[in-house]
């Protein structure tokens, strides 16, 4: 197997057992590799990027050199101060020195180390788990504020730009291919009708970007639930994974997926619409933890797009699962066919949730 040829290029010590599918992720090819010494074991994380879906892969690996490097340091400095012992995967070299693997066929393996004795959910679990989710997101922010977006480059570009979706969007329904799967069901049709309510909508936060209103910082881009690790033993947030679209972007698009994750306790793959919704007391919680750590670097205008945000991203999402589908399921990875439709319309049902609570989403954000 190709993944275990490449888990022995890294620098671990002992001999491999396993190299075993992990995870859930929609992209990268995800692998737990396991190596056993005499006397001990390591396990560690052994990944494929898509090329389909990273057109420069390496840069991914060069922001993940530099963030882990600067968030490594500025763990350690403040451990002895910290409430809990926070924790950042880091790279695992090949045996030569090197970031990456890159295989006969042009694409780039990667090893990363596990987080051990910690959990992560596809869903939320109650209140407290959301609190948590908004302590590690606020925490992670505060981490990498001082560290400049432009030392970054873009693994992804064009990601969170809400309307390179939309573009896409009708860029597939204008092949035939796209027609007929528009055609195909009644519930594509309303989909699509359901984005075209909102088009101007998605220019919101793409707008405050270029009047200046809001500015460029060190994201992290996929802060969802399932990227938040949960400390086993005393159901504390101590680390969050998944650092491939680590990349410049305004701080409301991880506030904007965090929420759109942890407030709708049906998950993603919600079995019913019906159950989908956003639930104030999740997001009351997960917006208290987020505060405890992010009060001091949001300015007045990054508050003034707060509700932007928590409403463009799951719609986003909507639009990138929607404009998938249209073309033929591309870019996620589907486990039957119609997976992409059904998730669109998980987050169109939970942004029309969004857009009934609005009064209330304000009232906790402090707005009058
Ligand atoms: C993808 O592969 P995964 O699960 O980490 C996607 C995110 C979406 C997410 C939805 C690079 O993340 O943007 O929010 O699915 N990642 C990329 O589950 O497009
Ligand atoms: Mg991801």
């Amino acid at each position: 197997m190709r993944a275990a040829l490449i888990a022995r290029q890294f620098d671990v010590q002992g001999r491999l057992v396993t190299v075993e599918p992990y995870g859930s992720g929609n992209v990268n090819d995800t692998y737990l590799a396991i190596f056993r010494t005499t006397f001990s074991e390591q396990r560690f994380i052994v990944q494929r990027i898509r090329k389909a879906v990273f057109p420069q892969p390496e840069v991914i690996m060069q922001n993940m050199r530099v963030l882990t490097d600067h968030c490594h340091a500025k763990l350690e400095a403040e451990a002895d101060r910290s409430d809990r012992i926070w924790q950042l995967p880091k790279i695992i070299q090949t045996k030569a020195g090197e970031d990456w693997v890159t295989d006969a066929q042009g694409d780039l393996w990667r090893a990363i180390s596990q987080i051990a004795s910690a959990n992560a959910f596809d869903r939320v679990q109650n209140p407290e788990h959301a609190y948590e989710v908004g302590i590690v997101l606020g925490h992670f922010h505060r981490m990498v504020s001082d560290l400049p977006p432009e030392r970054l480059g873009y693994a992804l570009p064009g990601f969170h730009v809400t309307p390179g979706y939309l573009a896409k969007m009708d860029a597939a329904l204008a092949t035939p291919e796209g027609q007929e799967r528009l055609e195909a069901s009644l519930e594509t049709k309303r989909a699509v009708r359901f984005v075209e309510a909102r088009r101007e909508r998605c220019q919101v936060l793409q707008q405050a970007l270029e009047r200046g209103d809001l500015t460029l910082r060190t994201t992290h881009g996929d802060p969802k639930v399932g990227n938040i690790m949960v400390d086993e033993a005393t159901g504390r947030g101590t680390c969050i994974v998944d650092l491939d679209t680590v990349q410049p972007g305004l701080v409301h698009y991880d506030i904007g997926d965090a929420t759109r994750s942890a407030c709708n306790p049906a998950g993603e793959d919600a079995a019913e619409l019906a159950s989908v919704i956003f639930d104030l007391d999740l997001f009351t919680t997960i917006y208290r933890g987020y505060q405890s750590h992010a009060q001091d670097f949001l300015s007045q205008a990054d508050h003034r797009h707060l509700f932007d945000c928590i409403h463009l991203i799951p719609l986003e999402l909507g639009i990138r699962f929607l404009a998938d589908h249209l073309a033929g399921d591309v870019y996620f990875k589907v486990r039957y066919p119609g997976h992409n439709l059904r998730r669109a319309l998980v987050q169109f049902k939970l942004a029309e949730s969004i857009e009934t609570r609005e009064a209330a989403i304000r009232k906790v954000l402090g707005e009058r």
